[in-house]
């Protein structure tokens, strides 16, 4: 954090009239530029919002940026200091920007976006109208709702709701759920981003790309991108570089000042039910990990956990014996940074969770993707009260926490270039292997399917595993087979598989790559799916890849 000097001036106008004026020409003596005008912040409350935007007219090119979206709305001014005089009586509360750079920032008369600085990233409310304008223009695809407010908003205060995307194609069929959340946590930036990236690739490729287009079908994606937008308004403003975690609930009027040194607010990922306030957690409100006054007692924790618990099959009988290997479902929980895939339990690293093989298993899978380390998340540290630990109890659902990237305020080259695809593609099959998350991901994946006239060919592999923390057991493929239009699923029994056959001539390698003849007799024209999948030595079928054939 760098050193600031932030001096907020309220009170009784005509008492602390002298004073202010005395101290802002010292202020401006001390920080003003050769034209002997000074940066400042001028916060402004909801009421001045027109008043604001004069100001930003009056002053024209002198005012290049403004946050109507921060938690506490404000533009940045260079003035002088009768102007500042003039605002401070006009009602605008000012704080000056010693070495602020005019080069770092968006400008207001262009059409730029995102986070100043960080401009891969969207702001809070460039996220939540994006998502909205997604399923606006896609309404058979993609819905947004509200699931609940944040702190503020329940308070009366700004505040924002928490809003869910669903992208799933419209249609009366069972589907497994893939859950998947971002910027609990506000200072993270990669989360709410990769969230809605996620939601927009899914979309942006439906009907063209047949595996997007399966899944879209015969899933729901469930994201909320940004279940802390209070805390991450605080987190968007990158002049101060306020590296604000919590929500925004001030406990026992602590308002834990001088931030942003120190924060208020409660540590959403410490306030959820299971194992509540034992590890990892501070009774201080002002430290990060503060854990609320009680277990759910805030309205994100409460919005995401009310709604989480009803998108799933209950799966386990306790949290202490082993959900069904026949559960659906995955949530991933988004955060940054330390590039790793967690899994329950987080509370305790001497507790193995009862399903630890099989999330060993798929969380090794998601790090072949992302290029993390996989883990159990106490092993990182112990932390109770995480919303992954608590769903996991309830549910028997594999929960995953990823921990993207290298910093909260990352760098865009890095996020664009290699967290954003590599953790994609997690999701990606993170959506595939949500059917049966405690099977698929010990079998095979099925690679390059291509159709070449009614010759199919793909590459069955064994061995896609991130064995950076233990070796996942692997075995030679021993089978292969394809389904056109019927999708293999327990749910759904009855298709009619057509085994496919080794190239080489035998299943005898953890690789294989298997050929087969699409007979097309029968099939009407227009376009089919054929859906491909493998199995190893072990009788693990692995999860389903498909290809488009048009018959004409
Ligand atoms: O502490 C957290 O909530 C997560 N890390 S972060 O830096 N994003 O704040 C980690 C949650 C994973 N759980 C455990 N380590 N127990
Ligand atoms: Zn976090």
């Amino acid at each position: 954090m760098r050193p600031r000097n932030r001096i907020l001036l309220k009170g009784t106008f005509f008492a602390t009239l002298l004073v202010v004026a005395c101290f802002f020409v010292f202020q401006a003596w001390a920080y003003q530029n050769d034209d002997g005008l000074t940066w400042y912040k001028l916060y402004y409350t909801q009421d001045q919002k027109m008043q604001a935007l004069r100001v930003i007219q009056e002053l024209s090119g002198r005012a290049p940026e403004y946050f109507p979206d921060a938690a506490r709305p404000y533009i940045v001014a260079h003035i002088s200091p009768e102007e500042a005089l003039d605002y401070f009586n006009q009602g605008f509360r000012l704080e000056e920007i010693p070495d602020y750079d005019p080069k770092h920032t968006r400008s207001l008369l262009s059409e730029d976006r995102g986070i100043p600085g960080y401009t891969c990233y969207r702001t809070v409310a460039e996220t939540l109208a994006d998502a909205a304008q997604l399923a606006a223009d896609h309404p058979d695809l993609v819905s947004w709702s509200d699931k609940g407010d944040s702190y503020l908003k329940s308070t009366g205060q700004a505040g924002e709701d928490i809003w869910a995307l669903t992208v799933t194609k419209s249609s009366g069929i069972r589907k497994p759920t893939l859950f998947v959340t971002g910027g609990v946590h506000a200072r993270e930036y990669v989360g709410p981003e990769l969230a809605l990236r996620f939601a927009e690739y899914l979309v942006d490729n439906y009907g063209t790309d047949p595996d997007v287009t399966w899944l879209v079908n015969l899933t729901n994606i469930v994201i909320i991108p940004v279940v802390n937008p209070d805390g991450r308004k605080m987190a968007d403003d990158t002049i101060d570089q306020i590296l604000w975690r919590k929500n925004m609930h001030i406990h026992d009027n602590n308002d834990c000042t001088p931030w942003p040194d120190t924060h208020y607010g409660t540590d959403l990922n410490r306030n959820f039910k299971y194992q509540w306030n034992t590890t990892g957690v501070s009774p201080d409100v002002c430290n990060e990990l503060y854990p609320g006054k009680s277990a759910v007692s805030e309205p994100e924790s409460q919005a995401l956990r009310n709604y989480m618990l009803t998108m799933f099959g209950d799966y386990n009988t306790s949290p202490t014996s082993p959900a069904s290997l026949d559960a659906r479902g995955i949530f991933i929980d988004l955060h940054s940074y330390s590039q790793l895939v967690l899994w329950p339990w987080g509370y305790d690293d001497a507790t193995l969770a009862p399903n630890s093989t099989q999330l060993q298993t798929l969380g090794r899978k998601f790090a072949y993707f992302n290029n993390y380390i996989p883990k159990q998340a106490a092993k990182l540290y112990e932390a109770s009260g995480g919303s992954t630990d608590d769903l996991y109890a309830e549910k028997g659902i594999p929960s995953y926490t990823f921990e993207m990237g290298t910093a909260f305020f990352q760098g865009c080259t890095n996020f664009n270039n290699t967290i954003a695809p590599q953790n994609l593609k997690a999701l990606v099959y993170a959506a595939k292997a949500c059917r049966l998350p405690y099977q698929l991901p010990k079998g095979p994946d099925a690679l390059n399917v291509a159709l070449n006239g009614t010759a199919l060919t793909v590459t069955i592999n064994d061995t896609r595993y991130n064995n950076g923390n233990g070796t996942e057991p692997t075995q030679n493929i021993s089978a292969a087979e394809y389904y056109i239009d019927q999708f293999p699923d327990p749910w759904w029994p009855g298709g009619t598989p057509h085994a496919m056959t080794a190239t080489d001539g035998s299943f005898n390698a953890k690789t294989e790559n298997v050929r087969a003849t699409i007979n097309t007799s029968g099939l009407a024209k227009g376009k089919h799916f054929i859906y491909v999948r493998g199995k190893d030595a072990g009788n693990n079928w692995g999860p389903v890849s498909a290809v488009f054939l048009t018959v004409n």
